[in-house]
């Protein structure tokens, strides 16, 4: 685990925000993008705080406590960035947003819903939880043009499977990406359809959507669908 996000940690176990905050916004001075601080402050110290509980140094009360204080710090981040997008699109493409049934953890899923805001699409973000036959509904409902899923537990994968194979039917051309810590997993890959794109962390999804945003602009000459 590297050493920026061990401050981070600590401050976040200690229901500290005020001190997770200016912690997380000197980083945003330097001018570090949100890839690079989901990942590497974000994402690092709530796996810090995994491991410490795996150790039995603290306990499941303190790791709630830090989740708590994450999501309130990542809340805090979503609106600085959103109030400055990246990007205002005309008609901003729609993009849908949920973990696979029986999956709690949705932090990961957050961050990623929170960067397409960044860079000006319109988000839905479903949460944890989501029964494939609502994820198929609210593909129907919404007609988005990416679909993105977060998996963080095991036992899942194989919903994780079947949730594939049956939003591919609703809609062949939709982009489906999925992102878990284990994306260089074979039980994981096995579980992803050919048109499946993976996506490792945060910085990954950034650089896709730059890409998306500097080929839209080519396609149309500068102006941005
Ligand atoms: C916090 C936490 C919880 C919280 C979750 C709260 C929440 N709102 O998310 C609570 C307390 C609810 C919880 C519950 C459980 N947990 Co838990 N939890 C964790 C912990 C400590 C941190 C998870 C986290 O937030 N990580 C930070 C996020 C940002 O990381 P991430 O998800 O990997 O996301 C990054 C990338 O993977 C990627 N990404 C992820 N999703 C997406 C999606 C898209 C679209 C994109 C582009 C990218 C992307 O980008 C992100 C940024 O880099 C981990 C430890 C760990 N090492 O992960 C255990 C861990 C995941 N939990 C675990 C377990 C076992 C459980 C429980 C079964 C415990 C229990 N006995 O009840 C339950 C299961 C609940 C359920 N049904 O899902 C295990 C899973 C082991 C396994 N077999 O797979 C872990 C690994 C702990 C351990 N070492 O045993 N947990």
């Amino acid at each position: 685990m590297n050493e920026i996000s061990m401050k981070l940690s600590q401050y976040l176990l200690k229901k500290d925000v005020v001190s997770s905050w200016s912690n997380v916004h000197s980083f945003l001075n330097q001018g570090k993008n949100s890839g690079f601080i989901y990942d590497n402050l974000f994402r690092n110290a709530m796996y810090q705080v995994g491991d410490l509980w795996e150790q039995n140094t603290i306990t499941v009360a303190d790791e709630h406590l830090a989740t708590a204080t994450c999501e309130l710090v990542l809340a805090k981040y979503h609106m600085e960035k959103v109030s400055n997008c990246l990007n205002k699109h005309k008609i901003p493409p729609r993009a849908l947003f949920f973990c696979v049934e029986g999956e709690e953890h949705n932090l990961g899923l957050k961050m990623a819903a929170s960067l397409f805001e960044e860079f000006g699409w319109d988000v839905y973000d479903l949460g944890s939880n989501l029964p494939v036959d609502y994820a198929e509904y609210s593909i129907k409902k919404w007609n988005p043009e990416v679909v993105c899923i977060s998996i963080s537990v095991r036992h899942h994968l194989s919903k994780l499977q079947e949730t594939l194979q049956r939003l591919e039917k609703v809609n062949p051309a939709l982009t489906i990406i999925v992102g878990s810590r284990f994306h260089q997993e074979e039980s994981f890959l096995s579980c992803c359809t050919p048109g499946t794109l993976i996506a490792q962390d945060a910085t990954f999804l950034f650089e896709w959507l730059e890409n998306y945003q500097k080929e839209t602009g080519r396609v149309d000459k500068g102006v941005l669908l």
